[in-house]
C-alpha cells in the first residue's frame, strides 16, 4: 500500500480490473431482481462538459448503491449520433460528419471510462448506425402502413439565397444564419406522426408516474393542453356570402368559454382561413396584408408576444344566440393550425382580444362579473378572465349563472338551434418529423412513378445512409446524388427514393429499449430481454428534456406496445431531473462596452468573512476583473470547468465526490475550487487513515459489553450515521450521505489503539457506505481490509440497533416543582443513583441549599422532582 493517496495510478489500475473482469456487463436473469438505471445518452458534441459528469456521477451513484443491494443492475451507455452540429462542423473543417462523429465518440468514451462509471460497455450503442436504426424504420414502415404515419403539407423556413430549409435554430431574427437572407415560408410535403391519436392516454398515464417530479408531469399536462369547449357555427348574414363558394356558409369558432358568447363583438380568423382567401380577392390591402401575415414566425411563442394586427374584412356573421350582426376580421394572432382557425372574439374577457379591441377601437362588452370586483375597461385585470366565482351578467335569460351552469344552458340553447355542440380538444399537434437535412436517419420510402409513396421493403433495409458525404450548407446533399435517390419499385420500374431523413428525435425515443438487446438482429428488441428488463427503473437527465423528448419516448413506448414489441405502458417509473451546474463570471469591458470573459480558474477570488465575493484578479496580469455573478457554466461566459482537466488534477473519486457533496441531485451546484480542494483533502485523509493503521485492523467483531463509554459512544455514532446514509440513498440525497461518511472518519479518528477491532468496524462501514460515490478509492481500501472480492458485492450492512440504543438517558431536574438543571445518568440507573446525582448538580445545589429533599420522586425516562 502507498503512504499517499495517488488517485492517478489508482484509479487506472482499478478500472482496469474493472474492465477484465467484465464487471459491469450484465444479462438478463429471470431468477434475480433488476434494476434498470439510465442517464441521457449524450450528443458526441466532442468533449464532455460538467453537466454530463453531475448527470452520470449521479446515475452511477444509484446504479451501483442498487448493485449493492443484490440487484441485477443495467446501467448502458450509447450515442445520440445524428443532428446537425455534425453537419456545420463538416462545412467548417472539411470532414464527412461520420468521420467527424465518430471520433467525437471515441473521445468521450475515454473520458467517461476515467470518470469509473459502473457502465456495460458491452451494450454501446450509437444510433447513426445502420444496424441502429434499420430497426427505426422497420417501425416507420409497420407505422405507415396502420396510417399512423402520414403526409402533408407542412411550413418549413426557406432561404431564398441558399436554397435550402433551414431548422428553428438556423432562423436568426428572421434572416438564414449563413445567407443573412429573409427567411420565406414554404409548404412542403412532409411525414406525421399521428401522436394526437395517443394525446388522451399520454395525459390519463400521467396519473400513474408516481415516481416523476411534479413539475414536469405539469409540464408535460400542460403541453398536451386538454381542453373542453365548444364548437359554434356563425351563420354569414345574406350580404356578406356574395363571391363565397357555395360551402361556405357559416364560419365555426373553437371556444372554451361559451358562456361569454354574449360579449362577443367581433370574430377573427387567421389568415389562412378560406373566408380571409375569398374577402381578399377583390380587396388589395386586405390581400398584401393576409401575406404579411403568412410571413411571420409560426412559433407559438413568437405568436404569444407580437404585436397584435390585424384589418376587418367587411363581412358580417349573426350571433346565433342574439341574431347580432358582427364583423370579421382577418387577425394574426389566430393560429390556423388550431381549433378551426377563428375565434368569437370576447375582449371583455379575453386578455389578446382586449389588447386588439384596444387598437382598432371595437367595443368592449363585459358579460362576466364577480363579486367585489370592479370592471373598468380602460386597463385589463387578472380577474376579467376568471370561471370561478363569477356570475353572468347582461345576457338575458342566462343572467347569475356561473361558468359551469351557463356553459351548460347556453349549450342546450345551441343544441336545439344546431349552431353548436360540445368538443374537447388538445393542443398537442401531430409530430412532423421529416427534415431536411443529411445526417439523419433515412425515410424509409419510395414515390413511384405513379406519385404514390410506397414503404421500402423489409428485403431492403436498412435504407443506408452514405457516410463520406460533406454537404456544402446549400440544401440536402442527398437530394443532389442520384446514386442515393434513383431507385425501382417492386415491379423495377424507376422510382425516387424519399431524400428526407427523420428528426433526431425519434432515435432517442426508443434507445432505452434497443439496450436491452443492442445486437438483435431479428427486431428492435428480443422479447425475453423487453419481457425481463421491461422499463427504466430510474431515469436521470436535464430539465430542459421535460417536454418533447419524454413525451415522444412515452408515445414511442406505447406505440411499440402495440405492436406488441413490448409489454409497459409507460418507459421510466421514476425520472430524476438534475440541476444546473455554475460557476463564477468574470469579465472587463472596454471602452466600446465589450464584455471579455475570463475562466474562474485564471481568476483569483477575494472574498470577505462571509464568504461572499469582493473581487478578483486576473493571475496573468495582477490586475482587477469585474464579478459577473453565478451562471450556468457556459461558452458564451468562459465559466466552464473542463472535467478532463479535473480528473488530471485530483482523480475521479474527488470529481464524483465533490459533485455529489455539493448540493442535493436536483439543486443548483456553484463550482468552488476551494471546494473541491477540500473533497480532495477529505480522500487523502482517510487514505492516510487507513495506511497509518493498516496493520492493527483487527477483523473480529466487536463486542460491545468490552468497550467504555467512550467508545461505545463512537459506535454509536458510526451506526447512527449508517442509518442515515441508507435513509438518505433511498431518497438520492447524496450530499448528507458524503457528511455521514465524513463523521464516521471523524469518530473513528478518535479510537484509542487497543480498539482496533471497532476501528475495523467503523472503517468497513465507512467504505461501503463511501463506495457507491468514491469508488476507486474504496475498492482500494476494500482490499486492504483483506478481502479479494469486489466491494460492490457486499450490501451496506443494516445499523446494529444495539449501537443505536443511548446508553445514557437525560433527565429534567425539578426543584418544588420548577424545572433548575437537566441530568444525564445510564439507562439502567436506579431511582438512588438518579437522586445522588441530581442533588450533585450545581444547579440544583444552588437551590436545595444543602437540605435534604422531604420526598423525591422519580418519573421515570422523564423527571425527577425534589420537594425540599
Ligand atoms: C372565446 C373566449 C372568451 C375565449 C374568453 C377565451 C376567453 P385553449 O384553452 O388553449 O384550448 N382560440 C381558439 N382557436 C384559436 C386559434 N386558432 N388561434 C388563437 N386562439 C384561438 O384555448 C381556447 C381559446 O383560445 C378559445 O376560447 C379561443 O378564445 C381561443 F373570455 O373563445 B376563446
Amino acid at each position: 500500500m502507498q503512504p499517499h493517496y495517488q488517485p492517478q495510478t489508482l484509479e487506472a489500475a482499478i478500472q482496469k480490473s474493472w474492465a477484465e473482469n467484465r464487471t459491469f456487463e450484465v444479462k438478463t436473469d429471470p431468477t434475480r431482481e433488476k434494476f434498470y438505471c439510465l442517464s441521457m445518452f449524450p450528443y458526441p458534441s466532442g468533449r464532455l462538459h460538467m453537466g454530463h459528469v453531475r448527470n452520470y456521477t449521479i446515475g452511477d451513484v444509484i446504479a451501483r448503491y442498487q448493485r449493492m443491494l443484490g440487484k441485477n443492475v443495467l446501467q448502458p451507455m450509447g450515442w445520440d449520433a445524428f443532428g446537425m452540429p455534425a453537419e456545420n462542423a463538416a462545412m467548417n473543417h472539411q470532414v464527412a460528419p461520420a468521420a467527424w462523429t465518430y471520433s467525437n465518440i471515441d473521445y468521450m468514451k475515454t473520458q467517461l471510462k476515467a470518470l469509473g462509471f459502473a457502465i456495460d460497455w458491452s451494450r454501446e450503442i450509437a444510433t447513426c448506425k445502420p444496424d441502429y436504426y434499420r430497426w427505426e424504420q422497420w417501425l416507420f414502415t409497420r407505422l405507415f402502413e396502420k396510417g399512423l404515419i402520414y403526409r402533408k403539407n407542412g411550413t418549413v423556413n426557406w432561404d431564398p439565397v441558399d436554397q435550402t430549409v433551414l431548422a428553428n435554430e438556423q432562423v436568426i431574427d428572421g434572416r438564414g444564419w449563413r445567407s443573412g437572407a429573409l427567411v420565406e415560408k414554404r409548404e412542403i410535403p412532409m411525414y406525421y406522426f399521428r401522436i394526437t391519436d395517443y394525446a388522451e392516454e399520454l395525459l390519463r398515464d400521467l396519473d400513474t408516474l408516481d415516481g416523476w417530479p411534479e413539475r414536469v408531469k405539469t409540464m408535460q399536462r400542460n403541453w398536451i393542453g386538454k381542453s373542453r369547449g365548444m364548437t359554434i357555427r356563425f351563420a354569414l348574414r345574406d350580404d356578406s356570402r356574395q363571391g363565397l363558394p357555395e360551402d361556405i356558409q357559416n364560419v365555426q369558432v373553437y371556444t372554451t368559454r361559451p358562456d361569454t358568447l354574449l360579449g362577443a363583438t367581433y370574430l377573427a380568423v387567421a389568415a389562412e382561413h378560406p373566408l380571409a382567401t375569398a374577402a381578399a380577392i377583390d380587396n388589395p390591402a386586405l390581400a398584401a396584408f393576409i401575406n404579411e401575415c403568412k410571413a411571420g414566425s409560426v412559433a407559438e411563442a413568437d405568436v404569444a408576444t407580437m404585436e397584435k394586427k390585424g384589418m376587418a374584412t367587411g363581412r358580417y356573421v349573426i350571433n346565433p344566440l342574439s341574431g347580432e350582426a358582427l364583423e370579421v376580421w382577418v387577425a394574426n394572432y389566430v393560429l390556423w393550425g388550431y381549433g378551426d382557425g377563428a375565434v368569437m372574439a370576447v375582449p371583455a374577457h379575453d386578455e389578446r382580444d382586449f389588447a386588439f379591441a384596444h387598437k382598432y377601437g371595437l367595443p368592449i362588452k363585459q358579460v362576466v362579473a364577480k363579486d367585489g370586483e370592479h370592471y373598468d375597461p380602460a386597463t385589463w385585470q387578472e380577474w376579467y378572465a376568471a370561471k370561478e366565482n363569477t356570475r353572468l351578467i347582461a345576457s338575458g335569460a342566462f343572467d347569475g349563472l356561473d361558468f359551469s351552469q351557463a356553459f351548460d344552458a347556453i349549450g342546450t340553447a345551441l343544441g336545439k338551434s344546431g349552431a353548436g355542440e360540445e368538443k374537447t380538444q388538445y393542443r398537442l399537434r401531430d409530430w412532423g418529423i421529416s427534415r431536411q437535412r443529411y445526417w439523419g436517419c433515412p425515410i424509409p420510402i419510395i414515390h413511384d412513378a405513379a406519385g404514390r409513396d410506397l414503404p421500402v421493403d423489409d428485403r431492403d433495409l436498412p435504407v443506408v445512409l452514405p457516410e463520406n458525404i460533406i454537404p456544402d450548407g446549400s440544401g440536402s446533399p442527398l437530394a443532389k446524388d442520384p446514386a442515393y435517390y434513383q431507385t425501382t419499385d417492386a415491379n423495377g420500374q424507376p422510382a425516387r427514393r424519399e431524400t428526407d431523413t427523420m428528426d433526431t428525435f425519434v432515435e432517442s425515443s426508443w434507445y432505452f429499449f434497443r439496450y436491452m438487446s443492442p445486437d438483435y438482429q431479428g427486431g428492435m428488441v428480443a422479447p425475453e430481454d423487453a419481457a425481463y428488463w421491461q422499463d427504466v427503473d430510474q431515469y436521470i437527465g436535464g430539465i430542459e428534456h421535460a417536454i418533447l423528448h419524454l413525451l415522444y419516448a412515452r408515445f414511442f413506448t406505447k406505440l411499440m406496445r402495440d405492436e406488441g414489441l413490448v409489454q409497459v405502458n409507460e418507459p421510466f417509473k421514476r425520472l430524476l431531473t438534475q440541476g444546473m451546474v455554475l460557476a463564477a463570471t468574470w469579465y472587463r469591458e472596454d471602452t466600446s462596452g465589450k464584455k471579455t470573459w475570463y475562466n474562474p480558474a485564471d481568476v483569483e477570488a477575494q472574498t470577505d468573512d462571509k464568504g461572499r465575493v469582493t473581487g478578483g484578479t486576473l493571475m496573468a496580469d495582477g490586475q482587477p476583473v469585474q464579478y459577473g455573478g453565478m451562471e450556468k457554466m457556459s461558452k458564451s461566459k468562459n465559466n466552464g470547468v473542463d472535467p478532463e482537466a479535473l480528473v488530471q488534477k485530483y482523480g475521479a473519486d474527488t470529481a464524483r465526490l465533490y459533485t455529489m457533496f455539493t448540493a442535493p441531485p436536483e439543486s443548483t451546484l456553484e463550482w468552488s475550487e476551494s471546494g473541491v480542494e477540500g473533497a480532495h483533502k477529505y480522500l487523502r485523509r482517510l487514505w492516510s487513515y487507513a495506511y497509518e493503521h493498516r496493520d492493527a485492523l483487527d477483523a473480529t467483531p466487536v463486542d460491545p459489553a468490552a468497550l467504555d463509554a467512550k467508545h461505545k459512544t463512537i459506535r454509536h455514532t458510526i451506526h447512527s450515521e449508517l442509518r442515515s446514509a441508507r435513509y438518505d440513498y433511498s431518497r438520492n440525497q447524496f450530499n448528507t450521505v458524503v457528511s455521514s461518511t465524513m463523521k464516521i472518519l471523524n469518530a473513528i479518528s478518535e479510537i484509542d489503539a487497543t480498539n482496533n477491532r471497532l476501528r475495523y468496524e467503523g472503517l468497513r462501514i465507512l467504505l461501503l457506505v463511501l463506495a457507491p460515490i468514491a469508488p476507486h478509492i474504496t475498492a482500494a481500501l476494500w482490499q486492504e481490509l483483506g478481502y479479494t472480492g469486489n466491494i460492490l458485492d457486499t450490501a451496506i450492512p443494516e445499523p446494529d440497533e444495539a449501537a443505536l440504543q443511548q446508553d445514557s438517558i437525560t433527565l429534567a431536574v425539578q426543584v418544588n416543582g420548577k424545572r433548575r438543571a437537566e441530568i444525564s445518568v445510564a439507562a439502567d440507573a436506579d431511582n438512588d443513583i438518579i437522586i445522588t446525582a441530581a442533588l450533585a448538580h450545581p444547579d440544583v445545589a444552588r437551590h436545595t441549599e444543602g437540605k435534604t429533599p422531604k420526598k423525591s420522586i422519580v418519573v421515570p425516562g422523564k423527571l425527577v422532582n425534589l420537594v425540599i
